[in-house]
C-alpha cells in the first residue's frame, strides 16, 4: 500500500507543477498519469504565456530554459481584412509583456526537475478511481503493470484534464456545469520553418487564422475549419494556400512554408464545472474548465489554479490553517470566469460565424472599429490579454 500527503491525478502541466511547488514547500505527493511519458511529451498544445505565468515559473526555478528559448512579445497583432494591422499592446497599457514558449517544453522541464528532485510520477496508471472523497481518509486505486494498487492520502488533486476521472467523481447533485460549444474548430499545423516575428490573429471573411511560434525554426499556424473536418481533407499545399489567403498580402508574403511535422484539429469549447472542490478533492486546470484557445488562456489558468491550490495546501499541511482551502474554489473560479469571458469575447470577435446575419455583421465590424479608435477599449483588452493578477 502506498501513502502520500497529496495524490495528484494527471501528469500534465497542472499536476506536475503542483507536485513541484508542493515539493518546494516540503509536502510530498505522488502523481498518477494514465498515459506513457512519450505520449505526454509529444502532445502539442499551448504556446503563449501571460506575464503572471512567466513570473511564477521563474519564482519556482523553471525560468532558465524559458528565458533562454522563449520569445518575449509586447502583445499580439490583429490583422482584420481591409483594416490596418492592430496591436493589442500589453506593454504600452500594462507595462507587462508576454512570452511565446511551448507547453511541450514546459512539460519536459517539469519532468526533468521532478525526476532530479526524486519526485514520484507513476506513468501508465490505469483505471484510476477516487474513494471516500467526502470523508477525511480519501484514497485512490489504480492498476500499474497489471497489479492493483491503493494510494492513501490526505488530499486528492484532480489535475486530469477535461476527459479525466476526477470531475466525474463529484456527485451530480452538488455539481453545476456551464457550457458553450462553437460551430467550428481549429486546424493546427507545426512546421519546421522560421515563424513570423510576431503573434498575429487574422479575421477574414474566409475565416479566422493565427500565426504563432515555438522557436526560431519552428512555426505554429491555425485556421478556423468546419466541425467534422478531417485532416485528410487538408494536404499541406491546400493548408498553406488557405492560411495565406486569410492574412494581408504583405504578411502572407512573409510566411515561410516548411515541412509539416504535425497537423491536427481541435474543437472549440467553453466549459466550467462548479464548485472546484468536493470534500478532500480539489480540481485544477482543464479538469474543471475549458476555454476556447483564442485568448491563449487554458495553460495560464491551470497555472493560476495551481498557485491558489499550492498556497492552500501549504497553509493546511504546514500550519493547520483551512482558510485558503475553504476559499480555493471561489477564488479560483473568479479568475476562471474572467478568462472564460475574454476567451469567449475574442472567439466572437475574431471568427466567422456561419449563421451571422447582416445586422450581426455590422455589429461585429463596429466592435473592431471601436477597439481601434478607443484607448479605453484597448487598455481593457490589453489588461485581460496579458492576464489578471492573482488574488491575495
Ligand atoms: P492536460 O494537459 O490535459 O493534462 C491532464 C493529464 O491528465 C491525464 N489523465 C489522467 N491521468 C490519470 N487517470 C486518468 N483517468 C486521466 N485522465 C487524463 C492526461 O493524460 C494528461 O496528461 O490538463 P492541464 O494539466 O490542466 O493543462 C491544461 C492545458 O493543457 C490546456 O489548458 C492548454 O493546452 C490550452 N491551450 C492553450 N493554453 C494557453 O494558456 N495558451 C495557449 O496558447 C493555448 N493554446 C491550448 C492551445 C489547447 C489546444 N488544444 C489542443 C486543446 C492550443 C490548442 C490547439
Ligand atoms: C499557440 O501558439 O499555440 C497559440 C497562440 C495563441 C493562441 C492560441 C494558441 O491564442
Amino acid at each position: 500500500m502506498l501513502r502520500t500527503q497529496v495524490a495528484i491525478i494527471g501528469g500534465g502541466p497542472a499536476g506536475l507543477l503542483l507536485s513541484h511547488m508542493l515539493h518546494l514547500a516540503g509536502i510530498d505527493s505522488i502523481v498518477l498519469e494514465r498515459q506513457s511519458r512519450d505520449h505526454v511529451l509529444q502532445r502539442i498544445r499551448a504556446g503563449v504565456l501571460e506575464s503572471g505565468t512567466i513570473k511564477l515559473l521563474r519564482d519556482v526555478g523553471l525560468g532558465e530554459r524559458m528565458d533562454r528559448e522563449g520569445h518575449v512579445h509586447d502583445g499580439a497583432w490583429i490583422a482584420w481584412e481591409d483594416r490596418p494591422l492592430f496591436l493589442i499592446d500589453t506593454r504600452k497599457f500594462t507595462g507587462r509583456q508576454m512570452m511565446a514558449f511551448g507547453q511541450t517544453a514546459i512539460t519536459e522541464e517539469l519532468y526533468r526537475i521532478r525526476t532530479r528532485n526524486g519526485g514520484q510520477v507513476i506513468d501508465e496508471a490505469k483505471n484510476v478511481e477516487l474513494h471516500d472523497i467526502a470523508g477525511d481518509k480519501p484514497y485512490v486505486t489504480f492498476a500499474h503493470n497489471g497489479v492493483e494498487q491503493r494510494l492513501d492520502c490526505g488530499i486528492i488533486a484532480g489535475c486530469d484534464g477535461f476527459h479525466g476521472v476526477s470531475r466525474r467523481s463529484i456527485p451530480a447533485s452538488v455539481q453545476r456545469t456551464f457550457e458553450r460549444t462553437y460551430a467550428f474548430g481549429w486546424l493546427g499545423v507545426m512546421s519546421e520553418a522560421a515563424p513570423l516575428n510576431e503573434i498575429m490573429y487574422a479575421h477574414h471573411s474566409r475565416g479566422f487564422a493565427l500565426a504563432s511560434q515555438r522557436s526560431p525554426t519552428l512555426s505554429r499556424y491555425y485556421i478556423q475549419c468546419d466541425l467534422g473536418t478531417d485532416v485528410a481533407e487538408w494536404p499541406d499545399e491546400k493548408f498553406w494556400n488557405e492560411l495565406k489567403r486569410r492574412f494581408p498580402q504583405d504578411v502572407a508574403d512573409r510566411i515561410v512554408e516548411g515541412p509539416v511535422i504535425e497537423k491536427s484539429i481541435a474543437p472549440l469549447r467553453s466549459f466550467v464545472s462548479e464548485p472546484m472542490r468536493h470534500g478532500r478533492l480539489f480540481l485544477a486546470g482543464d479538469a474543471a474548465h475549458i476555454v476556447p484557445p483564442t485568448g491563449a488562456k487554458g495553460l495560464n489558468l491551470a497555472v493560476s489554479d495551481v498557485f491558489f491550490l499550492h498556497r492552500a495546501l501549504e497553509a493546511w499541511f504546514k500550519r493547520g490553517e483551512s482558510r485558503y482551502l475553504d476559499l480555493y474554489s471561489d477564488m479560483a473560479l473568479r479568475r476562471v470566469w474572467s478568462a472564460e469571458r475574454i476567451s469567449w469575447h475574442l472567439t466572437q470577435l475574431l471568427h466567422v460565424f456561419p449563421d451571422e446575419d447582416p445586422f450581426g455583421r455590422r455589429m461585429h465590424l463596429n466592435e473592431f472599429d471601436y477597439l481601434r479608435s478607443s484607448n479605453a477599449a484597448q487598455a481593457a483588452l490589453a489588461e485581460q490579454y496579458v492576464g489578471l493578477p492573482f488574488e491575495d
